[in-house]
């Protein structure tokens, strides 16, 4: 059997320069690619001592640190399914990710510890452990001891490497399974597609609990034996004060909203810098001209999602055009219309795509699975789309009811089963509006029930937060007597939208 381990590909990578810097910042001490490499067999020792085997999941849920880099490391070097939780999850989340997923081993915060125990003792959860966002916990303290060397797991293409949950539109989130060649082809075409080099540093402030931070921006890193400048979120003063030292930054739309409102952010800044990337949600052309304008470079966009990786983008060499994803990388794309037919290039449809980067499936959920595919093995995206007269591909819309707010996913169907679960509540509406600094806004609209005549938009905020991930919550709360229909019964959002938009200017 050929090794397929993702972790391989990395290694070689690592072993040439051991004692060169992998990760610095202002908030950790520099780690080594020998760190890299003993710290994760370190893990994977503990993690296999613990009694996890090849094909068990592994989830965590920890604050950003060069630790939780490396648990991901171990878990690959194990053989083991990471799948990390966005830290914003309260407990009604995380309990559906752990009973849904049955994972051997989770890794919480030590500030989490008993509730999060609660979980996954009724979940039947063997291990616990922990790890706090300074890189301290059990999960540390156990694996100081064990050997720095560890022989990485042979695994095959198709086995699995992680899964991410992403919100389903019928509320109950899905599982992605992504194997360890879904992986390693998406990392080795972005990594040749952006030209990266091993004298890159790559300046990394967004989360690691998501593709854009963990996998896009990472394995490109690893693959060139670059540095990075881990940044434990992003601040636009801090981004601002290391990009002199960087060449390579990867953002969603809002880093770069909050950047041009810093006067500080200028071209000298940029001086050294050689490649900025945007996604996860759209770019604003006006916000991609006044990049170039302020900075003199053209920022890069491109378009992925959590089953597939990334899927189009700018070239690196060449044009790259305001308010498009560029061009199909590594994965065959067609766009096709309702009846499945491919369109003509200018009409809009529904982008399908197939490739060694699509996903394996929906951790056991084979129908939902079935109904995304084609039966030739093109997934079904869900992005409205269109590719113009010089082939660039546009994501113009959604046929998902789905919310992208400053790039993390929010599924109105979620939000609203929260909300009519509120005492004098009758039915709600969730839409997403045009937003300043997250690009979209959730906000709600709530019919009251007969006893719901003195519920406030307050209460309604208040209660859900303490029940769902921040991000997730309305930013406001609007009560009207009905909701409009058409004559299916099926509620007219883009009426919501506008009623939004209007109340927000009034
Ligand atoms: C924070 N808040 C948000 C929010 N982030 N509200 C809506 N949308 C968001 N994205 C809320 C908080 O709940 C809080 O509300 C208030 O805003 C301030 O919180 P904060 O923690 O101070 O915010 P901040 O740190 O400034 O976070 C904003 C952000 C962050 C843009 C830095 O959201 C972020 O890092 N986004 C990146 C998401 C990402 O990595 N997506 C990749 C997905 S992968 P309150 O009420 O408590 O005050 C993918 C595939 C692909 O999509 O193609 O890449
Ligand atoms: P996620 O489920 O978090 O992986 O989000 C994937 C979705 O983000 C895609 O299906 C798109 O709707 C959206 N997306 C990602 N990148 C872009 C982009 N550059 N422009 C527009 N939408 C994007």
């Amino acid at each position: 059997m050929t090794d397929s381990n993702l972790y391989r590909l990395f290694e070689t990578r690592f072993a040439r320069q051991p004692d060169a810097i992998a990760f610095e910042g202002p908030e950790i001490r520099p780690y080594t690619f020998r760190d890299v490499m003993e710290g994760s067999a370190r893990i994977a020792h503990l993690l296999a001592s613990e009694g996890a085997k090849p094909g068990d999941r592994v989830a965590v849920q920890v604050g950003k640190s060069v630790e939780a880099v490396l648990l991901y490391l171990a878990c690959l070097r194990a053989g083991l399914v990471y799948l990390p939780l966005n830290t914003a999850y309260k407990s009604a989340e995380l309990d559906y990710f752990i009973s849904d997923s049955e994972p051997a081993v989770v890794v919480c915060d030590p500030a989490h510890e008993s509730e999060v125990g609660e979980i996954v003792a009724k979940a039947g959860v063997k291990t616990l452990l922990t790890l706090d966002e300074s890189g301290n916990g059990t999960l540390i303290e156990r694996s100081a001891g064990l050997p720095a060397t560890f022989e990485t797991v042979a695994r095959e293409k198709d086995d699995l490497a992680a899964i991410l949950y992403t919100s389903g539109t019928t509320g109950r989130s899905k599982g992605a399974m992504l194997s360890h060649d879904n992986l390693a082809s998406n990392a080795i075409t972005l990594h040749r597609h952006w030209q990266f080099h091993p004298g890159d540093v790559l300046l990394h402030a967004l989360p690691i609990f998501h593709v854009h931070g963990l996998f896009v921006a990472l394995h490109c890193v690893f693959l060139a034996g670059g540095k990075v400048i881990f940044l434990k979120k992003f601040d636009s003063a801090d981004v601002i004060r290391h990009f002199p030292a960087s060449t390579v930054f990867m953002a969603v739309p809002t880093f770069y909203v909050r950047l041009l409102a810093d006067p500080a952010f200028t071209r000298d800044a940029c001086r050294n810098m050689r490649l900025f990337t945007s996604g996860s949600a759209p770019l604003l052309e006006e916000t991609f001209n006044a990049f170039t304008a302020r900075t003199g470079h053209v920022i890069l966009e491109r378009y992925g999602m959590t089953e597939a990786g990334m899927i189009t983008s700018n070239p690196y060499d060449g044009l790259r055009k305001a308010g498009t994803v560029g061009f199909a990388l590594d994965n065959e794309a067609r766009i096709v219309d309702d009846a499945g037919r491919v369109v003509a290039d200018g009409e809009i449809g529904i982008l399908e795509i197939r490739g060694p980067n699509v996903f394996k499936g929906y951790w056991r959920m084979p129908e939902k699975t079935a109904e995304e595919f084609r039966p030739d093995g093109f997934f079904i995206t869900g992005d409205m789309t269109c590719r113009d007269e010089d082939g660039y591909y546009r994501i113009v819309g959604r046929a998902k009811d789905l919310i992208i707010s400053g790039g993390y996913n929010v599924y109105p169907k979620e939000i609203e089963s929260f909300i009519d679960e509120i005492p004098g509540v009758g039915e709600s509406a969730v839409v997403g509006v045009p937003h300043p600094d997250f690009g979209e806004a959730v906000v709600a609209f709530v019919v009251p029930g007969t006893d719901g005549e003195t519920l406030t938009a307050a209460e309604v905020i208040a209660t859900i937060k303490d029940k769902i991930a921040n991000f997730k919550v309305p930013k406001a709360v609007y009560f009207v007597p009905e909701l409009p229909r058409n004559t299916m019964g099926k509620v007219q959002k883009n009426q919501l939208r506008d009623q939004a938009i209007s109340a927000a200017k009034a």
